[in-house]
């Protein structure tokens, strides 16, 4: 078998060189001060490995691919060589607002040194990833590693359980279920009784049993008497008073005959 020779591979790698330089220039103009950086923004030497900033760019493409564009606002706020300054403040754009045809923003160091850095700038990468909607590490992954951020919750609430999310806590080293109340309850809804309260068929123990209720609570007719007491309440003559006017009239009849 026979193996290549040392002129053979440097042609080749010239060949590879010459066509994988010659392939993206275009880009050099597609992130702030590319033209400053110029190939060495992407390539260790021209048309060879990528750099920090260059293989971050690359996984960025947009298309992915060989003819894909560089999408500065996915790389702006990386952190290619991890000094803490994002790759957005080293070239002068750190909200990464900067596009294509703009003018050059001032260039502060190299994304690809970590012994260059920004003057007068504080890193914008903490080191830390933190729960607080922030790309904190430059990593290109907001607040992760928190486990169950933004997903479905539950929280016992006065008596109740409240359906929430899981949020950033307040200090940003983890995360709480923010859930609002259980909610008034709906219109025609009887409500659910709460633990401790009184079976609604259960009586007072103090209540009277019915059958010691006093009648006239409950019972608001007049009584009617009978009419034959009715008569003798008014003063009607009684059996006894007709009796004895009877004797009396009898009496005087035999004196009257005597005399
Ligand atoms: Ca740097
Ligand atoms: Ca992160
Ligand atoms: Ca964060």
């Amino acid at each position: 078998m026979r193996t290549s020779s040392p002129a053979a591979l440097a042609v080749l790698a010239l060949t590879f060189v010459a066509t994988d330089a010659a392939a993206h220039p275009f880009r050099v103009s597609q992130y702030p001060n590319g033209t400053t950086l110029n190939c060495d923004g992407c390539h260790i030497f021209p048309g060879g490995p990528r750099t920090l900033l260059g293989a971050q760019i690359e996984a960025r493409l947009v298309p992915p691919g060989s003819s894909g564009n560089v999408d500065w606002p996915a790389v702006a706020g990386l952190d290619a060589d991890g000094d803490g300054f994002s790759n957005g403040q080293e070239l002068g754009d750190p909200a990464g607002t900067w596009r294509p045809g703009d003018p050059p923003p001032p260039f502060q160091s190299n994304p690809n040194e970590p012994l260059e850095q920004p003057n007068g700038l504080e890193p914008a990468c903490v080191g830390d990833e933190l729960c607080d909607g922030a790309d904190d590490d430059c990593d290109g992954l907001v607040d992760e590693g928190f486990a169950g951020l933004g997903q479905p919750c539950e929280v016992a609430q006065g008596g109740c359980v409240a359906q929430g999310v899981n949020a950033c806590a307040e200090g940003g080293q983890g995360v709480a279920c923010e859930a609002e109340g259980c909610g008034a309850e709906p219109e025609g809804e009887p409500s659910e009784p709460e633990p401790g309260d009184p079976e609604p068929s259960d009586p007072d123990p103090g209540d009277p049993e019915p059958d010691e209720l006093e009648p006239d609570a409950v019972v608001l007719r007049p009584e009617v008497a009978p009419a034959d007491e009715g008569c003798a309440a008014v003063g009607g003559r009684s059996p006894v008073s007709g009796g004895v006017l009877l004797l009396v009239f009898g009496l005087i009849a035999l004196r009257r005959r005597a005399s």
